[in-house]
């Protein structure tokens, strides 16, 4: 097979925070990121998300852009602040009817919008009351679910409850390197992430309800992938247990958020390493967080690769990394990464995977000629993409890829430095410049996957 399947979703992906601008328009409140952006030497340029791509007032021709590249499917993110500014409670309609008119021109284009409630821009008043600390915050979040869902409904049916929990609880709550910046003791970390799971299961039950028609739900956590450097079946099946540990007192697996999620039940190695940290878990939460999903979404840029030492242990397969090539994140390119991970996660939770993030930032300028020849990036999805191909020609069921990100934006802690797009941002002018790899992507969506 060297096609994808007929209904294959080809995307690309944006989030509120990152491109929206526009901090201060039609009633929009204050988010934990741009409380965290004030903080002195939090972003690396001491840059926010105030004016960011100035999407929110450049949308009808970003959505153009997007329509262009013949792309069918544009994931976004609703802004939380903009909708409900007081958190809970009254809706700011002229936020709301952002989304509206978004979803509307994306349609018109032909383009299928899919949606992520939280890409972590919490109302700053929420942070005030104790944020994914306070009891309530599942409840506060399972309304501004349904406000949007009430909505939008009608004419989006992709929908994803929480953006990488493990991002904004550990960056966020544990190591403070993200928004709100906390460094909690690992006890009230695990209570966030509690709250924020109860969060997820109570807005599906909502979003079910009063969907306009039958929804598609997942959440789009991050994949993470450690995987196998041979065939050899012991190997494998330690790369799947590794891929499915729970192994340092961190917010960094697959399973303290999936499990709950898909199983009903934290995992048994996780609920062992945390023993002394565990908060007292509601009796029937579990029944609550556990809500019939439709997609598992991935987001899944790296992964490491494994392989047995002397001793027979499974150990990083250094030596295949001598040499790696590396994006300016400092990532290694590893694409196996997207032949395993949607094949372990397909194998254990038996949903169809999405690819809900897989891209790169690197070096890129508009150069003499006008033109952005960013070579990496078409070579580095290319390998990516031929990964995920042969997963599904080896019977993974997946569903969609979607790029991060259609352009370039505001990379959180990075601030602009950091440059994903498949389309060149110019901070001064906003002129954007779609470099060679949008092009290239046009051509592979307009051959369904032939040309890679
Ligand atoms: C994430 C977020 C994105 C990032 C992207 C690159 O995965 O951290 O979902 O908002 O910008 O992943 O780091």
């Amino acid at each position: 097979m060297n096609k994808f399947k007929e209904d294959f979703v080809w995307g690309v992906a944006a989030s509120s925070y990152q491109i929206e601008g526009a901090a201060e328009q039609d009633g929009r409140s204050d988010s934990v990121w741009d409380m965290f952006c004030r903080e002195p030497g939090k972003i690396k340029d001491s840059s926010d998300g105030r004016i960011a791509c100035d999407h929110y007032n450049r949308y009808q021709d970003d959505v153009r852009m997007i329509a262009d590249l013949n792309v069918k499917a544009y994931r976004l993110s609703t802004a939380w602040p903009r909708i409900i500014p007081d958190g809970y409670g009254k809706v700011n309609e002229k936020g709301l009817a952002f989304y509206d008119k978004l979803v509307d021109e994306l349609l018109a284009a032909g383009v299928t919008p899919w949606i992520t409630l939280y890409h972590w821009d919490m109302p700053t008043c929420l942070f005030d009351q104790g944020g994914w600390l306070n009891p309530a915050s599942s409840d506060w979040f399972a309304d501004y679910a349904r406000v949007v869902t009430e909505r939008l409904s009608d004419r989006v049916t992709n929908w994803f409850t929480l953006n990488e929990p493990q991002v904004f609880l550990g960056l966020g709550h544990q190591v403070g390197e993200h928004a709100p910046g906390l460094q909690l003791p690992f006890e009230k970390v695990l209570l966030a992430s509690h709250n924020s799971l109860l969060a997820h299961g109570k807005a599906v039950q909502v979003m079910r309800a009063v969907a306009k028609q039958p929804l598609k739900i997942g959440a789009a956590p991050v994949g993470v992938v450690n995987f196998p450097t041979s065939d050899d079946p012991a190997l494998v099946e330690a790369a799947r247990k590794s891929t499915f540990s729970v192994s340092g007192v961190n917010c960094f697996s697959n399973t303290w958020y999936a499990d709950p999620m898909l199983k009903g039940e934290y995992p048994e190695d996780g609920l062992e390493l945390f023993e002394h940290y565990l908060p007292k878990f509601g009796a029937d939460d579990m029944k609550q967080i556990c809500q019939p999903l439709d997609m598992y979404a991935a987001n899944i840029y790296a992964g490491t690769p494994l392989e047995f030492n002397d001793k027979g242990e499974v150990v990083t397969a250094e030596s295949s990394l001598l040499g790696c090539g590396r994006t300016t994140m400092d990532w290694n390119v590893t694409p196996d990464c997207l032949y395993w991970g949607p094949k372990f996660l397909y194998e254990r939770y038996g949903l169809p995977i999405v690819v809900t993030e897989n891209g790169l930032a690197s070096c890129d300028w508009v150069h003499v000629n006008g033109e952005v020849d960013d070579a990496g990036r078409v070579d580095y999805v290319q390998r990516h993409l031929r990964a995920l191909r042969q997963a599904a020609a080896d019977g993974t069921d997946v569903a969609g890829y979607f790029y991060w990100s259609i352009m370039d934006n505001f990379e959180w802690g990075f601030g602009y430095q950091q440059r994903f797009g498949m389309v060149h941002v110019d901070y001064h002018t906003q002129k954007r410049t779609p470099k060679r790899s949008a092009y290239w992507y046009r051509d592979v969506i307009n051959s369904n996957g032939e040309i890679l």
